[in-house]
């Protein structure tokens, strides 16, 4: 009897010793943390490093919050967040000052190569060939970004992933992705960017859809200098929140509030909060309150301007590392002098770790000064240049902090100083060398390098058809087309405004949801920011999302997240994060303000990272989506809209042929001028090419398929070699993409050396097309303008 009392004493002490460990590791990470803040700051304000942004104020929370962050599961946040991802180990010290000083080697700042502004994490989702990895032994960082609110449209794909998984089973293909659906999506945001329409966006369709997402606001009730009473409806984002709450029945998420400083209060609600997360997959927003921010936004400003000395005051003493220090001491978790020791083994490694990153970071630019400096005091200057040349030498040696920019510049000129031939030609070599490696620091994972992974790898299989082909409505082939992809792979999904129950507004998946199940193919509410976040989110959990805009122009709506977070995820990840999802839209000509956009030019310049296809009828959008489906990368496809009851020959290799991506091709042969356009317009330039044929005039007509890439072999430059005439068509703008197409035929392939006479763009109006069939007619290039300015330049 009596061991058995003192067993149970000695195993109370044990656990008790282990929860005292666990606390005093977490006040240990808060206290590197604070450090990291607040050196960070110094590094910034001595000039080396940019700018910074940091976690002070915001430790504790977030240390209960990573308490509950299983492998699995993701995160998709904002700057704050360095105390979280610091104990969730999704960053080290070391890895957090080379973010901060912009190092763009990859083994010490593997989170974005150098391109992202500090406290911007990314772990690794990929491989090289953009294929998901096992994600679910491993704790998730989706690359944050830094517009305010920008992480909430992903996180809600990133939440709706898990519920999939769950509906659709465990099939072995998921296995690396999903444990039954069990993880959940912790999204972070501060008070004042509640007030972005994404995040209220977010918000209802999380709460819709019953997915598993925490949301946690850090309420410092500032956004920057202006306070709550600008920025939320009560100055309480819980409070506007209310009519979200869930009750027994409904949708809706959990609503709690928590205390920033209270670390056993949050560690205990969240512990029930999360599980039921997990568990019911019901949403949940925890309003974090009193938070402080002790340094200030950031380092571009200070916060003594806005703040009052009273808010001061009370941000000092209600300092959530200073109480959870306060609470350390009351409950006899441990001594003061115990604390104050961990407080400086803090400051010490955070001191080590930090220099270790300014080192690594320094070593080679260190390397290429005096290489550069060895080169150049050989060099002997052109007369009369000998005190630029030494006034070169001695910036660049007296330069206590340079850079790669400042070693590039130093050499060029350096170069066109100097005369001796055998040093300039060495000065020359070393300077392509570094403009190599340059390239590769800064311009690589715009889109899947590795062969396997790209799209432009595709092999192209030509589409085969019967002796006497089947023609059928393009919404049928459409329709054809995706009965046949969903019975084939398992892992696509499709969705978006009136796409699942009536199966589009243009049929091209009617009867589809009945067929392939409401889980697979289903409608969404009208919200294209989130239907776009919905795709990344997904794609990035390793499914192939279809995510459909209703018409081209609303593509407006979700333009932000495309642009902010999918163009740039690969490239801002160093390549650590791929999203290889399906945009599908229908526009071009049709009639109606907003139905009939081709807003291209805008496009092609905000979505630079995404594959921009332009086919001229269902078939070649059907091999495109075969192309896509085939790489990791994402995708644009826009159908035409006036082409789903036009009939077209029906492949007899519907699911198997595919469309090499920058390939044009060209639809007419001639001799006289080369077209170029792409989309719903190419029927209208057929009619014309006809009509100048009769004139005498042969056309050759060309299709450039995509936009982005755009005639990677030159095959426009091969026809203009003949034809010596060129003109570009399209429906966009003046200066939007025909201007695009024009610049890349005449600068980048020299199409300029091979015309007769000047070339054109033939547009559309600077309006937007008005209403009608002769809205349309006035307002887009027709066929007759096509004659006229055709016969025109014939006649020149
Ligand atoms: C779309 C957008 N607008 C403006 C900014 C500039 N900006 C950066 S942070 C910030 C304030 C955000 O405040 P809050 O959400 O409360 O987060 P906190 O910094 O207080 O943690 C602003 C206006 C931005 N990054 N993105
Ligand atoms: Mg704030």
């Amino acid at each position: 009897m009596e061991s058995h009392v003192q067993e149970t004493l000695q195993n109370a002490q044990l656990s008790f010793e282990h929860f005292r460990l666990e606390v005093l590791k977490d006040y240990r990470i808060a206290c590197i943390s604070r450090e990291v803040s607040l050196l960070g700051r110094k590094e910034v304000l001595t000039g080396k490093a940019k700018f910074g942004i940091f976690g002070d104020g915001k430790e504790v929370p977030q240390l209960a919050m990573a308490k509950f962050f299983r492998p699995g599961d993701f995160y998709s946040g904002y700057y704050r967040d360095q105390t979280f991802a610091l104990a969730t180990e999704g960053v080290s010290v070391q890895e957090f000052f080379a973010q901060l000083y912009a190092d763009p080697d990859p083994k010490n700042e593997p989170h974005s190569a150098g391109r992202q502004m500090n406290a911007h994490f990314a772990t690794q989702f990929v491989d090289e060939t953009g294929k998901t990895v096992d994600l679910i032994n491993r704790k998730n960082l989706a690359a944050s970004l830094a517009p305010t609110a920008g992480q909430m449209p992903k996180a809600v794909g990133l939440a709706l992933a898990s519920t999939v998984f769950r509906e659709l089973g465990n099939p072995q293909s998921f296995q690396h992705l999903t444990n039954n659906g069990s993880e959940i999506c912790f999204v972070t945001i501060g008070d004042a960017s509640t007030s972005e329409g994404p995040f209220w966006e977010s918000v209802n369709a999380a709460a819709v859809q019953q997915i598993p997402m925490a949301i946690f606001v850090w309420d410092d009730g500032y956004g920057i200098s202006v306070p709550k009473k600008y920025q939320t409806t009560k100055e309480s984002i819980s409070e506007a929140l209310k009519g979200f709450q869930k009750k027994e029945n409904t949708t809706g998420l959990d609503i709690y509030r928590l205390k920033a400083w209270d670390y056993a209060g949050m560690c205990e609600l969240l512990e029930t909060a999360i599980e039921k997360i997990r568990t019911t997959h019901t949403p949940a927003l925890f309003h974090v309150e009193e938070v402080t921010q002790p340094q200030g936004h950031s380092t571009s400003g200070s916060h003594e301007r806005y703040k009052t000395p009273d808010r001061l005051q009370w941000e000092r003493e209600w300092d959530c590392i200073r109480k959870m220090k306060e609470w350390l001491i009351e409950n006899a978790l441990a001594g003061e002098e115990e604390l104050n020791q961990i407080e400086t083994d803090a400051k010490e490694q955070v001191r080590k770790e930090k220099q270790q990153a300014w080192e690594n970071f320094l070593h080679p630019i260190t390397a290429q000064v005096s290489k550069v400096l060895n080169i150049l005091n050989q060099a002997q200057a052109i007369n009369g240049l000998e005190e630029t040349l030494q006034g070169l030498i001695h910036e660049l040696q007296t330069n206590r902090e340079p850079s790669r920019r400042d070693v590039m510049r130093t050499l060029y000129k350096g170069i066109t100083v100097s005369q001796a031939n055998h040093v300039k030609e060495e000065a020359k070599k070393y300077y392509d060398l570094l403009t190599q490696e340059n390239n590769i620091a800064f311009h690589t994972h715009q889109q899947v390098e590795h062969f396997s992974g790209s799209a432009l790898s595709v092999a192209e299989i030509k589409a085969s058809y019967e002796d006497t082909p089947h023609l059928m409505n393009g919404y049928e082939i459409l329709n054809r087309y995706f009965d046949q992809l969903f019975s084939r792979r398992n892992d696509v999904l499709a969705f978006g405004e009136d796409l699942g129950f009536i199966g589009d507004v243009n049929q091209g998946f009617a009867g589809l949801q009945a067929k392939h199940g409401a889980r697979r193919i289903f409608d969404t509410g009208i919200r294209e920011l989130t239907i776009m976040g919905q795709g990344i989110g997904l794609a990035l959990r390793g499914l192939r999302p279809i995510a459909e805009i209703q018409y081209l122009d609303y593509l407006l709506y979700g333009l932000q997240t495309l642009s902010d977070d999918l163009a740039t995820l690969h490239y801002r990840s160093g390549g650590r994060q791929a999203a290889p999802m399906i945009i599908r839209t229908r526009g071009h000509r049709l009639e109606g303000i907003w139905h009939s956009g081709s807003p291209l030019g805008m496009i092609i310049n905000s979505l630079r990272g995404i594959h921009i296809c332009v086919p001229r009828n269902m078939v070649q959008a059907a091999g495109m989506y075969n192309t896509l489906l085939q790489s990791n990368e994402p995708g644009l496809v826009i159908e035409c809209l006036n082409g789903y009851r036009l009939k077209e020959n029906m492949p007899t290799n519907l699911s198997e042929f595919t469309v090499p991506l920058g390939i044009p091709e060209v639809v007419k042969q001639g001799e006289d001028i080369t077209i170029v356009s792409y989309g719903s317009m190419l029927r209208i330039i057929e009619d014309a090419a006809h009509h100048l044929s009769l004139l005498g005039i042969s056309c050759e007509i060309i299709d450039v398929q995509t936009l982005l890439p755009f005639d990677r072999n030159h095959i426009i430059l091969e026809s203009l070699k003949k034809t010596n005439r060129i003109i570009f068509i399209d429906e966009d703008v003046p200066g939007g993409a025909a201007a695009f197409m024009f610049n890349k035929v005449m600068e980048e392939q020299g199409g300029y050396r091979y015309l007769d006479v000047a070339p054109r763009t033939l547009t559309g109006t600077d309006h937007r097309p008005a209403y009608g069939s002769d809205g349309d007619y006035f307002s887009k290039p027709n066929a007759e303008d096509i004659v006229r300015v055709i016969s025109e330049m014939m006649s020149e």
